[in-house]
């Protein structure tokens, strides 16, 4: 067969482009090279409905292994009884416990997408919001911190079935502890989404959702670096409190409703050639280099906070606990779009955000959220995020004068040569 020369050329370019570029989209990262590899590999061909030593189709043991060996390492880096591996992504991960737990028009409560939350935590548009009846929690507008308040005073009225804290946009620590009584008082079980933090979760930098929250999902490719795909984590194992029972009237254990709730309860064939990058991610993330990179992370944020203060940008909440900040650019006369769209030109990506209170669209908005997981990843520490700011800062003074905009995007390329990505390739 020829060789799709065509494809293979868009995805140099990508390479390319994610070489030249400053990378500042907080749910990006660069996979180890392994990692990347393992997902193109022969176990794409394979179905293997089920899970390891249960499967529905022949010829499985040899990704039942690596599928097992996923499972174990991501038990041994939380401490936790069950892991599923096959969720396809963060949002079929959401929507397998939602399943397991949740009967449709149930109510469930989440950070307003809004505020920093996610789609898949109640908004209208997402399935969470159509099959579930959705209420919210925000944030303070003075503080931009969580309105833990709000969220106890909605949690008293309505009585959600289940409570989910996480955000795709929010730069503080979380206080699990409060969430869990509140969720107590109502009879709520309670999600943490950790997709953003789980990397720096994993190494204990920010507070232990397991302690607290019955359910732990994540992405496995923002701070854990590993390939595009989704978790489920439970602490220690426990019966099914809404009383759901098999066929044979038993009552069944929450690990086994969650399994059945990713295959067949939302998924087909598990991805086992993810699953083995997962298995590799996983090995890599129980590493101390790992560890390292985690605190790194932490400390390049911190800094690049700093550097956006002294220019007087204004941080949502005033500054950082994990990897990521929100911008709110009014007092720039700024919107997002037109940031995040210059500094395309730059070479520098990110996304705009809405800020809380937005004022603006969606698809405008007045912020831009700015993350460091993998400039991190790349290998720049505190020093470098005052010269990263400077040049964002530069584009953003004058928008509109290209030959500025040109000027910084030379620099950009030039200060990633540095820092080598993919050097093998
Ligand atoms: N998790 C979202 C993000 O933070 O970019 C995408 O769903």
């Amino acid at each position: 067969m020829q060789r799709d020369t065509k494809v293979f050329d868009l995805i140099q370019q990508e390479l390319e482009r994610q070489r030249n570029g400053i990378e500042l989209i907080a749910s990006e990262n660069f996979t180890s090279l392994q990692t990347m590899q393992a997902m193109g590999n022969v176990m794409t061909n394979k179905y293997a409905e089920g899970y390891p030593g249960r499967r529905y189709y022949g010829g499985c043991e040899i990704v039942d292994q690596t599928e097992q060996l996923a499972i174990n390492r991501i038990k041994e880096i939380f401490n936790c009884e069950y892991a599923n591996v096959q969720p396809h992504s963060g949002a079929q991960a959401n929507a397998a416990v939602m399943l397991a737990v949740l009967k449709p028009g149930d109510k469930i409560l989440g950070l307003d997408l809004s505020m920093g939350g996610h789609l898949t935590h109640g908004s209208p548009v997402n399935f969470s919001g159509k099959l579930y009846e959705p209420h919210f929690y925000g944030v303070y507008k003075e503080t931009g911190l969580v309105d833990y308040e709000k969220l106890e005073e909605v949690a008293e009225k309505e009585k959600p079935k289940l409570i989910i804290c996480g955000a795709s946009a929010y730069s503080r620590d979380w206080d699990y502890e409060r969430i869990r009584a509140a969720a107590d008082k109502c009879g709520a079980l309670v999600m943490a989404d950790i997709a953003h933090p789980a990397g720096m979760i994993a190494k204990k930098l920010l507070k232990d959702p397991f302690e607290h929250c019955q359910f732990i999902t994540s992405t496995t490719h923002k701070t854990l670096r590993g390939p595009r795909g989704g978790i489920i984590l439970i602490g220690k194992d426990f019966e099914n409190p809404f009383g759901a029972k098999d066929m044979k009237g038993n009552t069944r254990m929450m690990s086994n409703l969650l399994d059945m709730a990713v295959f067949p309860g939302t998924q087909g064939g598990p991805l086992e050639h993810v699953i083995a990058a997962k298995a590799i991610a996983f090995g890599e993330i129980l590493t101390d280099e790992f560890t390292n990179y985690a605190r790194q992370i932490q400390l390049n944020a911190q800094a690049m906070a700093t550097a956006f203060t002294k220019r007087d940008y204004d941080i949502i909440s005033g500054g950082t606990d994990n990897h990521l900040m929100l911008i709110d650019l009014r007092n720039k006369n700024l919107t997002g779009k037109k940031a995040q769209e210059t500094l395309d030109k730059a070479h520098i990506t990110l996304n705009k955000n809405a800020v809380p209170f937005d004022d603006k669209s969606p698809f405008v908005t007045s912020g831009i959220r700015v993350g460091v997981p993998a400039i991190t990843t790349r290998g720049m520490k505190e020093q470098h995020m005052d010269t990263v700011v400077d040049f964002l800062d530069k584009v953003l003074k004058n928008p509109d004068d290209e030959k500025n905009v040109f000027s910084v995007s030379n620099m950009v390329k030039e200060l990633m040569k540095n820092f080598p990505l993919y050097p093998e390739l």
